[in-house]
């Protein structure tokens, strides 16, 4: 792998983006492979612009590039932006808060570079420490995650994951329509209809944050996602 393009969705998200895009732009990547950073601000109402430009003068705009979408479209449309403007050979989504740390991105760049599989998840169930969560969301994420394994035919241990490190020219080639957070069993269905691929997960660190700290996925966004399950698991072809 030559270079990694990284897509930051961020909706509303002015108390942690500048941080995330310190770290992300200072992460050095294994292997000496190349970064592009796109960061698409989904039509955010509060100060996020303002900070991620401000941020981005701090860092130096090399390899980065800032899309503002005039609506708000969602987790899943704002990436539907970013993978077509990727350059990378490989391509992965961060999060614009600070539950998951950039640094493991390493970890799962790893794995391809033994050559040890083509798609990568960070799992937060893998984590012998913990998994971070709260009692409900992890339930939550294994009851998903379970349904996933059965209907897709795959075998992971956290499908909501933020942290999926796939080859850019096959995530280009998926047909993505979920705007939201349906993106995540929609894309994970998706890769599991080629069945030559490898998977592997590695162990990652989550802080959850709260509904006050801007959380902004909710219950709703699970029964959405057994539905987008069985939609793109069952009912839908390649
Ligand atoms: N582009 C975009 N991103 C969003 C939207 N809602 C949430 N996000 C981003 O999606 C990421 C995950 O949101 P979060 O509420 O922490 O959910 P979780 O990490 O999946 O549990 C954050 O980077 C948010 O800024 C949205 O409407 N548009
Ligand atoms: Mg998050």
């Amino acid at each position: 792998m030559h270079k990694l393009s990284i897509i930051i969705p961020v909706f509303n998200e002015e108390a942690t983006i500048a941080k995330v895009i310190d770290v992300v732009s200072n992460l050095k990547l294994i292997n000496n492979i190349q970064k592009e950073i796109i960061i698409i601000n989904d039509a955010s109402n509060d100060k996020s612009k303002k900070a991620i430009e401000q941020a981005i003068k701090e860092v130096g705009s090399e390899n980065i590039r800032l899309i503002n979408h005039a609506k708000n479209t969602g987790k899943g449309g704002a990436i539907q932006t970013g993978i077509q403007l990727a350059t990378g050979d490989y391509t992965i989504i961060q999060d614009a808060d600070l539950e998951l740390d950039p640094n493991e991105i390493n970890r799962l760049l790893e794995k391809v570079e033994n050559k040890e599989a083509d798609i990568v998840y960070g799992s937060r169930f893998l984590n012998k420490e913990s998994s971070g969560g709260t009692g409900l969301s992890n339930l939550a994420n294994k009851v998903l995650t379970g349904m996933s394994n059965v209907i897709f035919r795959i075998k992971i241990t956290d499908m909501e994951t933020c942290y999926k490190l796939v080859p850019s020219p096959l995530f280009k080639s998926l047909k993505l329509v979920e705007k939201r957070f349906g993106f995540e069993p929609e894309i994970t269905a998706r890769l599991a209809k080629h069945r030559d691929l490898r998977w592997a997960e590695v162990a990652i660190t989550y802080q959850a944050r709260t509904e006050e700290q801007g959380k902004k996925i909710g219950w709703k966004d699970g029964f959405r996602a057994m539905w987008c399950i069985l939609k793109y698991g069952l009912f839908t072809r390649k």
